[in-house]
């Protein structure tokens, strides 16, 4: 395999796609020992098979907004490989939201989901809809037109979609209600469920916990633990929410939240009823960051700054993709940062992420440490098939055991000579293997 001539033609494919194309370039690089050392792999074509998605839907979303003026969307779902189980990943809407980044997510996902140990493919989709400033009522007719379309390609046993960015419970319920009605079926179709009809407990902590296993786990390799550290955080999402509620579980004290506008600085901490806060501020709809320095004097607002420059232990991107570069990788070096893990799906630069490896930190890269969420969805699809329903305990148990079992895996293929671990190379070489083999044992078709 040579990484840079198949980038190179796939580039010109796909030209722009710079996400997509950053995503596939690391897992590539991760891999090319393996692949070359085992030339089955080449011989069944591996590579040209699993860089291209199975199939990719594009639609209109038509919809009408409080005023009666008719908008149009774009949506999408990308079906990317279904060796190992039906399609499994998230929806996103966000205005960013384009075929690069669904298809870096959905590539993503593949690997990420092997991962988990359950039976899931990848999958990723959403739409270019902005929820920012809507109504509830324009959320959910938007949420009944994209179903209208997407129903017919989604199934339990065929792809299973979930949320991701401006995709939360609520929007789960419009959307699953549509479908239901459509479908005139009641099955585990979307995961991140209301309670009340088919989901999992813990499944909306279930990322941001799973991110802070995962960096236990990681500091425990160095005798280390949250236990009196300081924690910066990125974001104010679902994914943040959970993360700070663990961290403060676990003795740690987190100092920064971020948004689009930039981020707050709250050196008393955020715990007790600022975690709530959270929630309420993630719901105004507002998208920003900067009222929680009116509702707590203790914080001070940073206008369009990234919160890598705060001196702390560890840090934990929680909001999107490359949102800490090489630049916030040096103030967090510079400032004795131990440990990074990714919450987020790529928020870390390919230049940053060096920076860490050649600084020997601990690094966890998402598609490890954020498989929490998609495998506490795994565990929604397994209580639906068998019309169970698991307490708490007992799916926080199962999602401490998967996180800590993909951390083994990253130590198995990722430990290098020198006794350092290459968590990027870890997981990327256990996730693909697993598909690899899958793949080649069910032919070309
Ligand atoms: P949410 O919509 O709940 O939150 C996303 C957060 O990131 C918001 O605070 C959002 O603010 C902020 N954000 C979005 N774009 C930017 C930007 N360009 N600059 C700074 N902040 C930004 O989404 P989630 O918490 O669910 O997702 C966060 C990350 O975690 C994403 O990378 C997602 O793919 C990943 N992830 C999510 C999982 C899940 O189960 N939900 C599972 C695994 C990974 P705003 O809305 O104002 O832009
Ligand atoms: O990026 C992700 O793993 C998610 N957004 C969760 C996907 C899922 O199917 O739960």
């Amino acid at each position: 395999m040579n990484v840079d001539i198949i980038i190179n033609d796939l580039e010109k494919k796909h030209p722009g796609e710079v996400e997509y194309l950053q995503a596939v370039r690391e897992v590539l690089e991760s891999i090319e020992e393996v692949y070359n050392d085992n030339p089955h792999f080449e011989a069944a074509n591996i590579i040209d098979r699993l860089i291209e998605p199975d199939r990719v839907f594009t639609f209109k979303v038509p919809w009408v907004d409080d005023e009666g003026n008719i908008q149009v969307n774009l949506g999408y779902r990308i079906q990317f490989n279904n060796a190992i189980g039906p399609y499994k990943g998230g929806l996103r809407f966000h205005p960013s939201v384009n075929l690069s980044i669904l298809k870096f997510l959905g590539f993503e996902q593949i690997f990420k989901n092997s991962l988990t140990t359950l039976p899931m493919g990848g999958g990723k989709g959403g739409s270019d809809f902005n929820p920012k400033g809507k109504s509830d009522g324009e959320i959910m007719r938007f949420c009944q037109s994209f179903m209208l379309e997407l129903w017919n390609y989604i199934g339990p046993e065929t792809d299973v979609p979930a949320g991701d960015i401006g995709v939360g419970g609520r929007e789960i319920g419009f959307l699953y209600g549509m479908y239901k009605k459509l479908k005139r079926e009641n099955t585990g179709v979307l995961t991140g469920k209301g309670i009340n009809w088919g989901g999992s407990l813990i499944r909306p902590e279930a990322t941001g916990f799973g991110c802070v296993y995962f960096a236990k786990e990681m500091l425990a390799t160095k005798g280390e633990s949250f236990e009196g550290k300081t924690v910066a955080v990125s974001g104010f999402g679902n994914v943040a929410w959970g993360a700070v509620q663990k961290v403060n579980e676990l003795g740690g004290k987190v100092v920064t939240l971020s948004g689009p506008d930039g981020y707050v600085y709250d050196p008393d901490g955020i715990s007790g009823d600022k975690i709530d806060y959270m929630l309420e501020l993630r719901a105004s709809n507002e998208d920003i960051v900067k009222p929680y320095s009116y509702e707590y004097q203790s914080a001070e607002f940073h206008e369009g700054q990234h919160p890598w420059e705060v001196k702390v232990d560890i840090a934990l991107p929680c909001a999107t993709q490359n949102e800490l570069n090489k630049e916030d990788a040096e103030n967090l070096i510079n400032n004795d940062c131990i440990c990074v893990c990714e919450g987020a799906n790529m928020p870390c630069t390919p230049e940053a992420i060096d920076l860490f490896h050649k600084n020997k930190m601990l690094f966890g890269p998402g598609k490890a440490a954020n498989a929490g969420g998609v495998a506490t969805s795994g565990l929604e699809m397994s209580q639906n098939t068998m019309k169970l329903h698991w307490g708490r305990e007992e799916v926080d148990n199962r999602l401490h055991e998967i996180m800590t079992n993909i951390h083994e895996a990253c130590l198995k293929h990722g430990i290098t000579e020198d006794g350092y671990v290459d968590y990027v190379k870890g997981a990327n070489i256990a996730g693909f293997l697993k598909v690899a083999n899958s793949m080649l044992d069910q032919g070309i078709y």
